[in-house]
């Protein structure tokens, strides 16, 4: 089957591809505006998705999601996107300069709008780890040089390949669950 995913990030349609096509689920980039109101991951992606559904007149896909830095009380969470165009991951690392505690979280929702059966559903996904004090080298998108998972490694999301970082992220756990929904329905 055929979903379309709203949004205008071609890195985050780039892992969506790959987490759900083992489902037999192809992923279109929609043009559709994604409404983007203010409030928690799943309150924005399910009202994006409503918002994008009714246009379409057909399933879409809409991800939300954001980095969660615990001494930072949380911030940016669901402002993420702002705080990223705004002060970017070297305001990030500023903000966290004298800050011993760097422990994060990145959480991703998944809303699942399908208009023709009235089915709404989303489905989460998170991963933990810390912020660094150094960005790692370039690659993926927004904070990654900044994110690295817990693990033995402490590789960056930024170094690696877009299957590595699907294992374990917050939008391929995310993106998993939807996939086995839609792979389960008749
Ligand atoms: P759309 O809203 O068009 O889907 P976006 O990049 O703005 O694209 P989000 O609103 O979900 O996506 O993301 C909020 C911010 O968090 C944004 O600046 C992203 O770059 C960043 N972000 C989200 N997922 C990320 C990931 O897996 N790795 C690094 N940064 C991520």
């Amino acid at each position: 089957m055929r979903v379309l995913l709203v949004t205008g990030n071609q890195s985050k349609a780039a892992e969506v591809r790959d987490v759900l096509r083992p489902y037999g689920v192809s992923v279109e980039k929609a043009d559709l505006r994604k409404f983007e109101v203010q409030g928690e991951i799943e309150e924005v992606s399910m009202l994006a998705a409503r918002m994008a559904a009714m246009e379409a007149l057909e399933p879409v896909v809409v991800d939300d999601s954001g980095l969660y830095v615990e001494a930072l009380k949380g911030f940016p969470g669901p402002y993420s996107s702002y705080a990223y165009s705004t002060i970017g991951n070297e305001g990030l690392l500023s903000l966290l300069r004298h800050e011993e505690n760097r422990r994060a979280t990145f959480r991703c929702a998944v809303s699942y709008v399908d208009p023709i059966n009235g089915v709404e559903m989303t489905f989460l996904g998170e991963v933990a780890g810390y912020i660094r004090h150094e960005p790692g080298k370039s690659g993926g998108f927004g904070f990654d040089p900044i994110f690295s998972p817990f693990g033995p490694d402490g590789v960056p999301f930024s170094e690696m390949s877009i299957e590595e970082k699907n294992a374990i992220s917050h939008r391929g756990k995310a993106f998993r669950k939807l996939g086995e929904y839609l792979a389960g329905r008749p």
